[in-house]
């Protein structure tokens, strides 16, 4: 008989349940595409490795962080946080100014090559940087130091993977991807928010198999960004039969008809947002009646506008 799963003492003190710990496991392997009888080797991994984690914030609305702390359940963050040894993240972690600032430095000199930077926001670069600046350094110099000494680049959210809504027509500050940016290569997990199951499946497919997962010409693995949002959709019928949602309300409203002529971007967008949906699986943007607005593409606020205007 197989030996049971062990749950990482560090989760039992903080109350997690056995139940959750396991469905946390389950849902890893079902975003990376693996057999559930992976499941004893995400729970292995997860009890034994702790990378250390430094988590930049550039210039951005905060929404990725906000999508991956808040949860529908609190379990998912709490087994993250405790999967990863989190050294910085100026949005939840306690300590401020100088302390910060400290940690950061202790954590880059002493960790170098060892640490996964997880970055989040793109970086105004016009008059060297001067247009994002955080404890009196420009985040172009911090966020360079900071990646160059990293073991992996993860960037989650389309600011930081392509520029994002900072780096939209006219640009004023002149905003790049961290990877533009900086030279350094990442990982891109896009998405405006991104879908947090993603983000945290990457780290634990690092810590499973000690690599990063197999990524496309952008940077963003496989796993989730391999097929089109079209591919997937529940309302792809429809689109075959030509029965269109004409005006938001209409009675093809009513049947669950196709977004395309409303505008939806769903045949020009990879994501797995109809697969794995958000809140915990409870609906994604098309299921509940809105175009794919085609957030997890590079440049998407030039490139997919106007929004609810048909291409197809
Ligand atoms: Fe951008 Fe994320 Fe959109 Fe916001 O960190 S991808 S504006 S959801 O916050 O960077
Ligand atoms: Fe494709 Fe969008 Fe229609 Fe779904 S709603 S079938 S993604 S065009
Ligand atoms: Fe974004 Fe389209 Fe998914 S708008 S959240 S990629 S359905």
């Amino acid at each position: 008989m197989d030996k049971p799963i062990e749950m990482p003492e560090r989760l039992v003190e903080k109350g997690v349940s056995r139940r959750d710990f396991m469905k946390f496991c389950g849902l890893m392997a079902t975003v990376l595409g693996l057999p559930m009888s992976f499941v004893p080797r995400i729970a292995e991994a997860a009890a034994k490795t702790r990378p250390t984690v430094v988590w930049l914030n550039n210039a951005e609305c905060t929404g990725c962080v906000e999508s991956f702390i808040r949860t529908t359940h609190p379990w998912i963050a709490d087994i993250v946080l405790d999967v990863i040894d989190l050294a910085y993240n100026e949005t939840i972690m306690a300590a401020a100014g100088d302390q910060a600032e400290e940690i950061l430095k202790k954590t880059v000199a002493e960790q170098k090559g060892k640490y996964i930077c997880i970055c989040e926001g793109a970086i105004p670069t016009k008059d060297n940087g001067a247009y994002g600046q955080i404890h009196g350094k420009t985040m172009l110099e911090m966020t360079t130091e900071v990646v160059k000494n990293a073991a992996a680049t993860i960037c989650v959210g389309s600011c930081s993977a392509f520029g994002g809504v900072q780096a939209a027509k006219p640009n004023p500050t002149e905003a790049k991807s961290i990877s533009a940016a900086t030279g350094v290569k990442t990982v891109n997990i896009p998405g405006c928010p991104p879908n947090a199951d993603n983000m945290v499946a990457t780290v634990v497919h690092y810590l499973l198999l000690g690599k990063l997962p197999a990524l496309d010409d952008k940077g963003r693995p496989l796993f989730a960004y391999g097929y089109l949002i079209h591919d997937n959709c529940e309302r792809r019928g429809h689109f075959e039969n030509e029965e269109f949602v004409k005006v938001f309300g209409d009675e093809g409203a009513a049947k669950g008809y196709c977004l395309a002529k409303v505008g939806c971007k769903g045949p020009d967008t990879f994501n797995n947002c109809p697969k794995i949906k958000w809140n915990q699986g409870t609906n994604w943007p098309v299921g509940a009646g809105h175009p794919c607005i085609g957030c997890s593409e590079p440049d998407f606020w030039d490139a997919m506008a106007p929004f609810y205007v048909a291409k197809y």
